[in-house]
């Protein structure tokens, strides 16, 4: 343990200790022996110090003008670029996704920051002409204030730089709280903004539990918005807490996502999307495509050629750039994985094809690797068909025409991603119409989002928000609408001019 690292707090400019005293582990899930660092176990003191400060440092921040603060945010994506293998390799060795992955999220953070650093001269508002002689109309938008940001361990920078930029541009502080498996990338970010020049107290990091952090810094009345990305069931209680106060809420929650294979698609192509959608990433993504809705016609060689190519994944640790697939986030994520495949088997009565079992011997026993697991004959009122597994699973399910997959693919409480395979062109526009969800894609698997889009779901994955793109500005602004009169005397809207 000697020579391991004991990473702190980020609070108004220093790196602190928890006022706790006492610290926790972050070990590498796909080798529990390698202590990847030591965090900082905060409690709602830490958080309080931490909002006092970002309070505090709104004041200056908000009046900095945009453009200017755009040239830190640039000064943050250079050394993102600068430092993008070292930081890709601490997010697989924290959170175990393999290296193109972990490339893949630093640079999803990189896209980000770069896009909002082009927001700092545009943020648009408008202006528009008055119902009344010499008046002048215009809207434009205004920070919140104090952003509490609590962020997952799936996409640990990729995320938190979707919350983090545009709160940033637009004038916010923030307090962030990274989930406990992947506080490194977050710490590593932070002093990234350090270094580009981010005045004190502007962004501020508190690690530790959601109950000992996350929940003081959501309940908290200062804070004005807090963005979330998680559970539904977190997400309904950060809801509820923002909901008596009418503080600002986004909430990104689960998905199950579907690509619905028709019989006049391209096979291979579907095969090879499946692939990626379902065991990318080990199935660890919101966005997984953990259904497939396959037509009868193709069922079989769908089926057989997706679980040749999944029994042929190599599994194992993400620094090896060999594998193709890393273990799970922790041990007990690995567990509702394999109670899930048990549900599968053994209540739901699926057909396992392939996988269904944690991997062992060797140097899988030092880690949390499941098979890369198939069902066949899943029904929608099967838990597996229904539920968020979060993990190497995915299933498939025959339909018998289109209409019946469309009915198929919104048998779901979520509403996050889905995709049609089909060379129809009357059929994929139909689908794009018809499958509800915040995110489509035609011939691509569930997975994939472009920074420069809305990312979000509808019904049970979100409550009306989306992030990223200019969209990802609503959630840490609101409008002001401002009207000039210079004409000198009372007018009345609505009334003078009727
Ligand atoms: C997630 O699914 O949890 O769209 C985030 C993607 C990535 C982000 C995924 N750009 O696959």
């Amino acid at each position: 343990m000697a020579d391991v690292t004991e990473y702190k707090n980020y609070i108004n400019g220093e790196w602190v200790n928890s006022r706790t005293g006492e610290t926790f582990e972050n070990r590498n899930p796909a080798n529990i022996d390698d202590v990847v660092g030591v965090f900082q176990k905060s409690n709602e003191d830490d958080v309080n110090d931490a909002i006092a400060a970002a309070k505090e440092a709104y004041k200056s921040w908000r009046l900095v003008p945009a453009p200017k603060r755009a040239e830190i945010l640039n000064g943050i994506a250079d050394r993102t670029v600068k430092e993008k293998e070292r930081l890709s390799r601490d997010m697989t060795r924290e959170m175990g996704k393999v290296l193109k992955e972990t490339r893949g999220d630093v640079q999803e953070a990189i896209d980000l920051g770069y896009y909002m650093v082009g927001e700092g001269r545009r943020q648009f508002g408008y202006t528009t002409p008055s119902e009344l002689p010499n008046k002048f109309n215009m809207c434009m938008r205004q920070p919140l204030g104090i952003c509490g940001l609590i962020t997952p361990w799936n996409f640990p920078m990729a995320i938190p730089s979707w919350k983090m930029m545009p709160a940033l541009i637009l004038g916010n502080t923030i307090v962030i709280k990274p989930a406990t498996d992947t506080p490194l990338s977050v710490v590593n970010y932070v002093k990234i903004m350090e270094e580009a020049g981010l005045p004190p107290g502007v962004v501020n990091i508190v690690t530790g539990s959601g109950r000992n952090v996350g929940e003081p810094l959501m309940r908290h009345k200062d804070v004005s918005c807090i963005s979330f990305t998680g559970s539904t069931d977190v997400g309904r209680r950060i809801s509820e807490a923002c909901a008596t106060d009418f503080r600002h809420c986004h909430l990104e929650m689960g998905g199950k996502n579907c690509i619905f294979v028709m019989n006049d698609a391209d096979i291979d192509l579907a095969v090879d999307g499946a692939l990626w959608g379902a065991f990318g990433t080990t199935g660890q993504r919101c966005t997984a495509s953990s259904r497939m809705i396959v037509h009868k016609d193709v069922i079989k060689e769908f089926t057989d050629k997706l679980v040749a190519r999944a029994k042929a994944l190599k599994v194992g640790d993400g620094l090896d750039e060999s594998v193709d697939m890393g273990p799970t986030i922790n041990e007990s994520q690995m567990n509702t994985v394999l109670k899930y495949i048990d549900i599968g088997k053994n209540k739901d009565g699926a057909k396992l094809l392939c996988g269904g079992e944690r991997l062992t011997g060797g140097k899988y026993d030092k880690g949390f690797f499941t098979m890369p697991t198939v069902f066949g004959d899943v029904t929608s009122d099967m838990t597996i068909f229904q539920e968020e597994i979060f993990g190497s699973v995915t299933s498939i399910t025959e339909c018998a025409s289109f209409e019946e997959g469309i009915d198929l693919c919104n048998n779901t409480a979520y509403g996050l991603s889905a995709s049609i395979y089909t060379r129809d062109i009357n059929k994929a526009f139909s689908a794009m119409r018809d499958v509800y969800t915040g995110i489509f894609y035609v011939n691509a698997p569930t997975i994939g989002a472009e920074v420069h889009l809305p990312f979000g779901g509808v019904k049970n994955t979100g409550n009306g928000h989306r992030e990223a793109g200019i969209a990802g500005l609503d959630v840490f602004s609101e409008w002001k609408s401002v009207y000039i009169d210079f004409s000198g005397k009372i007018q009345r809207a609505q009334i003078d001019n009727n």
